[in-house]
């Protein structure tokens, strides 16, 4: 392969300028499966430079969008509590500065500390699981607690998980009991729509963070991903999703890429999905204005 300069395609904007901020999180110490989600930033990044600055499926031409790629935070040989203060500090340092967070982990540990910033925010997490667990291995940021630390913040009734297939039992019933409100991969089949329609009367005018667990993905688009678990939603599923909340989304992430077990096609779909994202976004701001 070619080589590419490690920053976002297109990225050339500086961070005063930018309505995007576009940073890595090379973090992956509490991976449970897999390890090497540290990598994905790197090959995110390379994989981006394979599409044309113009995008013939929304009609946004890059070149005309200020995003800025600040490169990686120094948190990979960190411990849990250190790298979500990190990842916290920035995000923080990013919103107020009123530019959109773009986080490529890493893997899901990191959410919680991108959505720190925020004072209103619901969250809306893609993944196959649940990652509701208090602890996992001892750690209570634990890449299987994601949703349970993200509730926590912001409250278990401002997030909800889409895609969801796996779940360890007592998490399950602990989850039902709380109220928290997810959607299984099989109960979006066919009827995606009709559930964003509602979730997003819900919503309202509220502000949105997204989080994209790469996972969410069935193995067969997205293969090289930490934690693989078959019967996954389509590419175009969370392109619907996106499209639903562009006008609401105050930031996002997308995590669990996992370059050692990928063949590429992992990578490029991750690249593609944020490019999608960033530019359904511009154009709701732009339409905003
Ligand atoms: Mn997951």
């Amino acid at each position: 392969m070619r080589e590419f300069p490690n920053y976002f395609a297109d990225a050339e904007e500086s961070f005063n300028g930018a309505d995007f901020v576009i940073f890595g999180l090379p973090y992956d110490r509490t991976s449970s499966f897999r390890f090497g989600a540290r990598l994905a930033p790197r090959e995110i990044r390379k994989a981006s430079w394979n599409f044309e600055s113009f995008d013939i499926l929304t009609g946004v031409d890059f070149t005309e969008v200020a995003m800025h790629d600040y490169g990686d935070l120094d948190i990979e040989n960190k411990n849990s509590e250190d790298m979500l203060e990190s990842v916290k500090r920035f995000s923080k340092r990013v919103i107020e500065a009123k530019k959109l967070p773009v986080a490529i982990g890493g893997e899901h540990s990191v959410t919680p500390g991108l959505i720190e910033g925020f004072d209103d925010v619901f969250v809306i997490s893609l993944d196959a699981h649940l990652d509701f667990r208090d602890e996992y291995e001892g750690n209570r940021y634990n890449h299987a607690c994601a949703s349970r630390r993200v509730a926590d913040k912001v409250g278990i009734d401002n997030i909800t998980i889409l895609g969801v297939r796996s779940a360890e039992r007592k998490e399950l019933e602990k989850a039902r009991k709380e109220g928290l409100r997810f959607f299984t991969s099989r109960s979006l089949s066919g009827n995606i729509d009709d559930v964003l329609k509602e979730i997003s009367k819900d919503i309202g005018e509220r502000k949105v963070y997204l989080s994209i667990d790469f996972d969410v993905l069935d193995p067969s688009y997205a293969p090289g991903v930490s934690t693989p678990e078959p019967f996954g939603l389509e590419p175009d599923d969370v392109i619907k999703v996106i499209k639903t909340f562009a006008d609401r989304i105050a930031g996002f992430d997308l995590v669990e890429v996992c370059p050692p077990y990928d063949f590429g096609n992992t990578s490029i779909l991750a690249a593609k999905i944020i490019r999608i994202a960033i530019a359904e976004i511009w154009k709701a701001l732009k339409s905003g204005n």
